[in-house]
């Protein structure tokens, strides 16, 4: 008896070699909902659970030589990008999508590791909003990012919708903006000293520990709420994340349950997480 012919998800992203995110972590997610991985590098990163020192870029030239007989073979179902370092490699992925058509993209625009590493400089973060924003069905902004890209410090359930209408205005149809950054010491801090009470459940001053990410889908908005796990075993959150909700998209699910899919199997990886290296360690890639 043949296999059936599973779905394929195309990963545009950096490597980061120690496997707690970029391609490495893209790939493993995609397959645990047995969709079949695939992945164009962009960047090379030097790295492990402590930091990143540093990165070697791909040119367009190799990320284009790299996608095309990806393309030219199989039918890929979802495509998902990361890290994008540079203006050249964000056109021509901009220029990829367009060509073929591709379908059900989703933007996670990284732009910082989580040990404060600049993984884009600033000319590419203008280029991934222009480019890249019209043609994803989603983009996926942890606090941070939405804070960078749209200009807006975020502090209370209102920044976020505001952070999320500029970015709508930039282009993107679909934002989630991932609320675990909240959930720190400072997002506490910020929450109890500027917010009114309640506003946001996450990091919320009664110590709540829900980690809610909100979804706009056009102006309508999504709570996904989910447990905060008070953990340095973060590593690769992002990035599992936004390959499960791309991994979810090619098996044909809408975006609000790809999201709440993707969120409860983010949760579940980090709850059991393994643990490994001296840093933040990665999460944990099961079978969903
Ligand atoms: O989590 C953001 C991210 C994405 N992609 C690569 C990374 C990182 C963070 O370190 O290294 C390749």
């Amino acid at each position: 008896m043949p296999s059936s012919v599973p779905k394929i998800c195309l990963t545009i992203a950096g490597l980061d070699p120690s496997g707690g995110a970029g391609i490495l972590a893209d790939v493993k997610t995609f397959e645990a909902f047995g969709c079949f991985g695939a992945a164009a590098i962009t960047s090379v990163t030097f790295q492990n659970t402590t930091g990143v020192f540093g990165a070697v870029h791909h040119t367009s030239e190799s990320v284009r030589r790299q996608i095309e007989p990806i393309l030219e073979d199989y039918t890929v179902d979802a495509v998902k990008t990361g890290m994008l370092p540079t203006r050249e490699v964000i056109e021509e992925t901009a220029r990829l999508l367009v060509e073929n058509n591709l379908k059900n993209i989703i933007v996670d625009p990284v732009v910082r590791s989580t040990s404060g590493y600049d993984l884009i400089d600033n000319e590419a973060l203008r280029s991934l909003v222009k480019n890249l924003f019209p043609l994803a069905d989603l983009i996926t902004p942890n606090l941070p990012e939405a804070e960078r890209i749209s200009g807006v410090a975020i502090e209370c359930e209102k920044d976020i919708h505001d952070a999320s209408q500029i970015m709508r205005d930039m282009g993107a149809k679909n934002v989630l903006i991932k609320g675990g950054h909240f959930s720190n010491a400072e997002g506490r801090m910020r929450n109890a000293e500027l917010s009114e009470p309640g506003t946001i459940a996450t990091g919320a001053p009664d110590g709540s520990d829900k980690a809610t990410d909100f979804l706009f889908l056009g102006e309508e908005l999504h709570r996904i709420d989910g447990v905060y796990h008070n953990t340095t075993a973060t590593h690769g959150t992002g990035c599992v994340l936004s390959a499960a909700i791309t991994a979810n998209l090619a098996l044909g699910e809408s975006l609000l349950d790809a999201v709440k899919i993707a969120k409860q199997f983010v949760n579940e990886a980090i709850r059991t997480a393994p643990n490994i290296g001296r840093g933040h360690s990665p999460i944990n890639i099961k079978p969903a």
